[in-house]
C-alpha cells in the first residue's frame, strides 16, 4: 500500500483534446495560445506532432489536465491521422473564418473523426472552431455557414482568435466542462480566465513510423 497520501489523492481529470484542420487554419497557433498564452510570430510547418499539457481548474475545484495534440502536417489521408483521433475526449475541427476552402475541407476531416469513432465506440465531444476573428473585416466564411455545420454535426460552436487570444481559453474551457459535465456560470468563465502557467512537453524521437520530424521537433507519443 502507498504511503504518499497527500499526492495522489485527488487525481487529475485527463483528457485528450486533438486539433484537427488545414495547414495555416491556426491550430498551432491555437494550441500555443492556449498552453503557452503565446503566439509565434514566425510560421513553421509543424512536422510530425506536437504535445501540448495545460492544467485547468473548473468551477468545483475540478482539476482538468488537457492534452493538446496538434497533428502538424499530418494530412486528411494521413497513415498517422487515425491513431491521433483514436480516443480522444475533444476533437476540435479549426478553420480560417478568411479562407473558404479551410471550412469547405473540414467535411472530410470530421469524416475522418467519425470513421475512427465508430471503429472505438467511443464519441468524442466535437468543437468547431472558427480562428482569426481578428481579420473579421477579411471574412469569407459566412457565420450562417459555421452555425449550419454545427447544427447539422452536432458540434459546439466556436469563434477565436489565436492571434490576440481572444476567446481562446474560454473555448478549452467551455469544451472540458461540457465533456466533464460541469456548469459554467457566466461569473465563473470570467473569473477563471486568467491563464495559468504553461508547460510545452517534448518527448525524444523514437515511435514515429512516419520518421520525417527532425531532431529538435517533439514527436508523436502514446499516452494511453
Ligand atoms: P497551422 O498550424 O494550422 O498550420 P499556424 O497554422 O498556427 O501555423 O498559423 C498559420 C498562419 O496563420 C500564421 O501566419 C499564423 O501567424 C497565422 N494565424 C494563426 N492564427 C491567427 C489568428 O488568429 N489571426 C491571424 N491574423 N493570424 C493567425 P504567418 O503569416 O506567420 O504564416
Ligand atoms: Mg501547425
Amino acid at each position: 500500500m502507498s504511503d504518499s497520501e497527500e499526492e495522489e489523492e485527488c487525481p487529475d481529470r485527463q483528457l485528450k483534446v486533438v486539433v484537427l484542420g488545414d495547414g495555416t487554419s491556426g491550430k498551432t497557433s491555437l494550441a500555443t495560445r492556449f498552453a503557452q498564452e503565446a503566439f509565434g510570430k514566425q510560421y513553421k510547418q509543424t512536422v510530425g506532432l506536437d504535445f501540448f499539457l495545460k492544467r485547468i481548474t473548473l468551477p468545483g475545484n475540478v482539476n482538468v489536465s488537457l492534452q493538446v495534440w496538434d497533428i502538424g502536417g499530418q494530412t486528411i489521408g494521413g497513415k498517422m491521422l487515425d491513431k491521433y483521433v483514436y480516443g480522444a475526449q475533444a476533437v476540435l475541427l479549426v478553420y480560417d473564418i478568411t479562407n473558404q476552402q479551410s471550412f469547405e475541407n473540414l467535411e472530410d476531416w470530421y469524416n475522418v473523426v467519425k470513421k475512427v469513432s465508430e471503429e472505438s465506440e467511443t464519441q468524442p465531444h466535437v468543437a468547431l472552431i472558427g480562428n482569426k476573428i481578428d481579420l473579421e473585416h477579411l471574412r469569407t466564411v459566412k457565420a450562417d455557414r459555421h452555425h449550419r455545420f454545427c447544427q447539422e454535426n452536432r458540434c459546439s460552436s466556436h469563434f477565436v482568435s489565436a492571434k490576440t487570444g481572444d476567446s481562446v481559453f474560454l473555448c478549452f474551457q467551455r469544451i472540458a466542462a461540457d465533456i466533464l459535465d460541469v456548469k459554467l456560470n457566466r461569473a465563473e468563465i470570467e473569473q477563471s480566465q486568467h491563464v495559468v502557467r504553461a508547460e510545452l512537453v517534448k518527448y525524444p524521437e523514437d515511435d514515429n513510423p512516419q520518421a520525417n520530424t527532425p531532431n529538435n521537433q517533439s514527436k508523436i507519443c502514446s499516452v494511453q
